[in-house]
């Protein structure tokens, strides 16, 4: 097969390139000089609409992923090696890719198409050729055993949107540039840079609302760096953020301040929220969360009389016991004041590339997992229950698995035991630039590209942006010879695949001839002022601004009758879990986690000038608690949960929440057989080994990654 690059051609001249930096969901808009193959400087671009010149430490890193002497430029696969443990050793892409594809026909012909589960990580949304041709291979292996980051991260978003708006993408996205009042709960925007909400330059943006008299209020158990800038900080105790959130909502019914206003129309089951929210009481709250009831009554009623209001939560609330009723909780603050599809409010984005026309609503529990009985989303499992689908017997047994831009091992509760599973596979392919914690385990590993080997357009987060706008970036550099992207590997393996199995493979066609196709559907193509295509968007590199999001209610809603049920009944159980589960004595210091903005989840700590300084892969401990325990800086503590033990080196601050403690996660570096020198030189310990996989949000299966009881002894 053969595959046109569009690559420009490489010169000796120093040339310009307009670029998106691709890292996370900020999509800053960056400017790259290059000599001839070398990047001479990686700087902001004034001139992109959304991020305005912004970029934060890790832009560079587009350099070191390319530059990296450890990123595999050739497929490998697994041998022995001869001290008896095993090694990877370069094949080229037909023997590597026949390997690939044989490996997955072999389970699928013995076993069915189950026995080959399917792990897709983080970076696939933020790389569309990935997104646009996964299909391309999965679409012979439609197994129900799919897995993926969302059921350690953002699923509770997806099934609340699902319920409420019809699609699992209609995500509202907080106008924070037109707001009054901003209360943020369990996100850390300054160090993540913002997640389900593309806001690049987050610090200034709080800056002027605050300048401008605005209040931002952050609910978190550590005093964030996002915290230190805001006008109001509480801490709650980690998991209990949904009593907080209905002692709200209680409060709004009871001294009157619901007010739907422009939604009125368009909403059915007020009674019934306001019948379920009744017992939540703020002094109900106020013995959960540790917060005051004064402060719940006064958060409400700032919240209902504030002009313009956003209710935001993240990480914290969404990876916890009750993320789905986090997250419903916090789109009826939104709903019952008015301040959803509103400017200055949360409002849904109109992409240039609609996938909320372009992709399948999802659906909600059409099957569930073989043994734990968890149940699906959008036809993936959660990934909390992979290990035991591997390991335990009978029909259905994941045999084989493929991962993609994925490390479970690192990035998944009980990390540890998966770890050990994966070496009782029958068969493991992994597309993947590095020999990580996981990969290791693959018999096969094909390496993409370079991310600046291939062209980019951010099909997944224009969607989430606070701002409209498109841009298209053309490949920096020319792949090289017998490289390929990873849209080009899904479609030779699937390609492969296909033909064992005697089925229809996919056509090729290139990530950027679909999107030209979306451009000129889409709401700002042919049919629009401005024409949007491919075509159109590189002779304007850094980005087209198609202006502030605008209401766009009913119509945008997919629900039946464009209306917003408010109370899906499949939630209703979990109110009584909520009372329930609150009420359970807990012992020991609850584990949250912890992002730095020079960290990326696993994956980017093997770039000197992002892991250097002091060691950041520390327990933070309030100052209260070491004291009495005796604890110092830098002693090490054991910490230990039912799933495992780690020995790792405290930190105390008074950032800290008495009761709580803090690791990074992504950590856990220096296993055997991973390439990865400087990482491994950095190694940490990976908090995962002790969260659990039992320990979930019940009703969807999301991994609590937050919240997680554990003891520490000093060593
Ligand atoms: N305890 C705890 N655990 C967490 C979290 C937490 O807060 N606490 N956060 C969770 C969250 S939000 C997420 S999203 C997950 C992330 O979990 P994962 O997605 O499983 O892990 P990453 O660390 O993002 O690993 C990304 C992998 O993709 C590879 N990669 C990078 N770019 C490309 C590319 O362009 N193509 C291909 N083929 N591969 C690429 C990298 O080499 C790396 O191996 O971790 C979760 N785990
Ligand atoms: N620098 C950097 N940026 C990243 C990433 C990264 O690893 N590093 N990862 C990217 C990814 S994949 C994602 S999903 C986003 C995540 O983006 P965010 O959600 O903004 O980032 P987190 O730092 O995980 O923020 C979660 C916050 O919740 C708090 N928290 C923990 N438990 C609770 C709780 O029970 N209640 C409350 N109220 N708060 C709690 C934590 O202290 C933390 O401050 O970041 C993205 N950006
Ligand atoms: S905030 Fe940093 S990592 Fe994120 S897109 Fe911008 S420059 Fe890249
Ligand atoms: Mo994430």
């Amino acid at each position: 097969m053969c595959f046109v690059s569009e690559a420009n051609v490489m010169t000796q001249e120093r040339q310009t390139h307009y670029r998106a930096c691709h890292l996370c969901e900020a999509i800053c808009g960056v400017v790259i000089e290059t000599e001839g193959s070398e990047v001479l400087s990686i700087k902001g671009d004034p001139d992109d609409p959304l991020s305005r010149g912004h970029i934060c430490p890790k832009a560079v890193a587009l350099q070191d992923i390319h530059s990296d002497p450890d990123r595999l430029r050739k497929p490998v696969k697994r041998v022995r090696s001869t001290d008896g443990g095993y090694e990877h050793v370069p094949i080229d892409w037909d023997e590597a890719l026949d390997l690939a594809a044989q490996g997955l026909v072999k389970t699928i012909k013995s076993h069915g198409v189950d026995a080959v589960g399917i792990y897709m990580g983080n970076p696939t949304v933020h790389n569309y050729g990935m997104m646009t041709h996964q299909s391309a291979l999965f679409k012979h292996i439609r197994t129900r055993n799919r897995f993926s980051a969302t059921s350690v991260d953002q699923l509770p978003h997806h099934i609340i949107s699902l319920w409420l708006f019809g699609h699992k993408l209609l995500f509202p996205i907080p106008d924070i540039d037109r707001t009054d009042y901003f209360l943020m709960i369990g996100a850390n925007p300054v160090a993540s840079n913002g997640s389900i909400w593309t806001v690049p330059d987050v610090r200034k943006r709080i800056k002027s609302l605050t300048e401008r008299g605005g209040k931002l209020v952050v609910i978190d158990p550590r005093r964030t760096e996002t915290a230190e800038l805001a006008t109001e900080h509480h801490a709650a105790r980690p998991g209990t953020d949904a009593a907080l959130l209905l002692a709200m909502l209680n409060v709004l019914f009871r001294d009157d301040l619901v007010c739907a206003g422009h939604l009125t129309d368009f909403l059915d089951g007020i009674n019934e929220v306001e019948k379920v929210v009744m017992p939540f009481t703020p002094a109900w709250a106020a013995s959960h969360t540790g917060m005051t009831e004064e402060v719940i009554t006064q958060l409400a009623h700032e919240f209902a009389n504030a002009d313009k209001a956003i209710c935001y939560g993240r990480m914290g609330v969404s990876t916890q016991r009750f993320g789905t009723l986090c997250q419903w909780a916090i789109q009826m603050i939104n709903i019952l004041t008015g301040n959803l599809d509103r400017e200055g409010g949360s409002l849904f984005t109109l992409p240039a590339v609609d996938q909320v026309l372009g992709t399948s609503p999802g659906g909600f529990g059409r099957h569930s997992s073989r043994v734990r009985q968890l149940p699906e989303f959008d036809r993936e499992l959660p990934v909390a229950c992979l290990t035991e689908e591997i390991t335990t017997p009978g029909d259905g047994k994941i045999r084989a698995l493929f991962t993609g831009a994925g490390n479970p091992v690192l990035s998944t509760p009980a990390g540890d035991v998966l770890d050990r599973a994966l070496e009782d596979l029958e068969f493991m392919v992994s597309l993947d630039p590095w020999i990580n914690e996981t990969t290791r385990h693959a018999d096969v590993i094909l390496p993409p590209t370079s991310p600046l080997e291939h062209d980019h357009y951010d099909l997944a987060f224009h969607v989430n942006a606070m701002r409209n706008t498109a841009r298209y970036s053309e490949a920096v550099f020319e792949k090289p010879e017998g490289a390929l992207h990873d849209w080009e590997i899904f479609q030779s393996l699937g390609d492969r695949v296909a033909e064992a199995l005697n089925l229809e493979g996919r056509k090729a066609v290139p990530p950027h001839v679909i999107i030209d196709y979306g451009l000129k559907a889409g709401p700002y193509g042919d049919n629009s002022e401005h024409k949007l295509s491919i075509e159109a968007l590189k002779a304007r590199p850094s980005g087209v601004d198609l202006g502030p999001l605008k209401p766009q209610l009913p119509e945008r809603l997919k629900t039946p009758g464009q209306r917003i049920n408010l109370m899906p009944s499949a939630l209703l159980e979990d109110f009584n879990r909520l009372e329930q589960q609150l009420g359970e004595a807990s012992e020991g210091y609850r584990l949250i986690g912890r992002r730095h903005v020079r960290d990326c989840n696993s994956w980017m700590h093997n770039f000197t000038r992002l892991v250097k300084g002091p060691q950041r892969c520390t327990l933070q401990v309030s100052p209260d608690d070491a004291r009495r325990e005796g604890w110092l800086t830098g002693t090490q503590v054991s910490v230990a949960s039912e799933a495992g033990q780690i020995v790792v080196e405290l930190e105390i601050t008074d950032t800290m929440m008495p009761g709580v403690v803090s690791l990074p996660h992504g950590y856990g570096h220096g296993r055997q057989g991973t390439v990865s020198g400087v990482a491994n030189a950095h190694a940490g310990v990976s908090c995962n080994t002790i969260t659990e996989s039992t320990y979930i949000d019940e009703l969807t299966g999301n991994a609590a990654l937050n919240g997680v009881g554990v003891s520490i002894a000093s060593l």
